[in-house]
């Protein structure tokens, strides 16, 4: 096989239909972590990176590693990827691109018996989404050493904790700490991804460098009132719990609209009882708060946080706010940025630096060094939805950017 991008890129694009068909449901794409979906994406990539020469291996929360060792001496590692696991009706492309997009590029390496001064190493995570537990980054986190072990009792929609979850996934929970990476050898992570934006398609532009990561806050509040007969309760004795709760949702959206970049997010919500003939007497609805702005983040949340409460005291609504995660902004890493771009400039495209407003797992990985990410332009900007595509033209740019970004790594002070 010829190992042009091009040709690279088409097998890349082969193989994220692969995956897109392994799904839980058969309808829509949805692979949440920690399930037998999940691993049989695993196996399927374990078989490309054992293709493409990578010793694989797996650590207890799930993740998949392919190492590609570097020359006889080489001391340096450069950590790739991007996760396997899904949101709920995802897109082909969200997470799959950056794994496949980096195990072509170490299908090149290998074809041309090739080694560079460092090894590689490429991630395939098992839940950057959280869409089973609600807390991002669950795979990187055990990389990064960063896993909270309060995690393991968390509990899913069908009351399996996490920690069993885990245990009939074949992992380890007592092991997961000594599953965090040493980052003495770490030259740093660099992950490829869709930009999930429209902004590369508005400057037409296959490919664009990440500036920095918005931060990120989830929530759950739940609104507490009184059920009652929906034919009975005169409307001035009601403690509706959800009419409480969507006063507080066009707030927030109203909030979001005040300041520029500012995104808030009500994605789910669960109301109880929820019967038709009911007074709602329990609503749970998240809450996603995201700015690259820290501070403008915060205050933000705490003006919403006040309007739940005082919304609650007008209408006699028990309010609860519980924080699920929080992420503060990250900036890329300037060193590895600079060669991203003259990787980039080396394809005869111009450099175009972006943030990103979603959350991905090198804002965990900069736990452990230096991070830097590459968007690769995708239709309409549409992501965690079906209709998420990318052209392969663009895909084969990408490759072909990573590599150059890999050999300019390797020649960096001199490796
Ligand atoms: O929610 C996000 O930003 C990412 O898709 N996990
Ligand atoms: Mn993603
Ligand atoms: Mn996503």
């Amino acid at each position: 096989m010829a190992y042009d991008a091009m040709t690279l890129a088409d097998v890349v694009m082969e193989r994220a239909e692969i995956l897109g068909a392994i799904s839980e449901e058969p309808q829509l794409l949805v692979r949440r972590f920690a399930t037998p979906t999940l691993r049989q994406a695993m196996d399927t990539v374990a078989g490309w990176m054992s293709d493409a020469g990578m010793n694989v291996r797996r650590d207890n929360i799930g993740n998949l590693i392919g190492r590609y060792e570097g020359v006889l001496g080489a001391t340096k590692t450069l950590l790739l990827g991007s996760h396997l696991d899904t949101v709920r009706d995802a897109g082909k492309y969200d997470g799959p691109l950056g794994v496949l997009v980096a195990v072509a590029c170490v299908e090149r390496l290998q074809q041309a018996g090739r080694r560079l001064p460092y090894a590689i190493e490429v991630a395939a995570f098992a839940d950057e989404e959280g869409l089973r537990y609600h807390t991002a980054y669950l795979g990187s986190n055990v990389v990064a050493g960063r896993f909270d072990p309060a995690y393991l009792t968390l509990v899913d929609d069908d009351g399996i904790t996490l920690i069993e979850a885990l245990r009939s996934y074949g992992g380890d929970p007592s092991a997961l700490a000594a599953d965090a990476r040493d980052s003495a050898d770490l030259l740093g992570y660099c992950e490829v991804h869709i930009e999930q934006g429209p902004v590369l398609e508005a400057l037409d532009l296959p490919v664009g460098i990440v500036s920095g990561i918005a931060g990120q806050s989830r929530f759950t509040v739940t609104w507490r009132g009184m059920a009652g007969h929906a034919g009975t309760v005169p409307m001035r004795l009601r403690r509706d719990a959800l009419c409480a709760a969507a006063e507080f949702i066009t707030l927030v959206e109203q909030v979001a609209r005040e300041h520029a970049g500012l995104v808030a997010t009500v994605g789910q919500i669960a109301v109880q009882p929820g019967a038709s003939n009911v007074i709602p007497g329990q609503v749970t609805l998240s809450l996603d708060v995201r700015h690259l702005d820290d501070g403008l983040r915060e205050q933000t949340i705490g003006q919403l946080h006040a309007q739940a409460l005082s919304i609650g005291e007008r209408r006699q609504i028990d309010v609860t706010w519980g924080v699920v995660q929080e992420h503060g902004s990250l900036l890329c890493a300037r060193e590895l940025v600079a060669l991203l771009g003259r990787a980039v400039q080396a394809q005869g495209y111009p450099i175009h630096e972006l943030p990103s407003g979603a959350g991905h797992d090198a804002v965990v990985m900069a736990e452990l060094g230096p991070v830097a990410m590459l968007f690769v332009r995708c239709k309409d900007g549409v992501s965690h939805h079906p209709a998420e595509s990318v052209a392969v033209a663009d895909v084969a740019v990408a490759i072909d950017v990573l590599q150059e970004f890999l050999e300019l790594l390797g020649r960096a002070d001199g490796r």
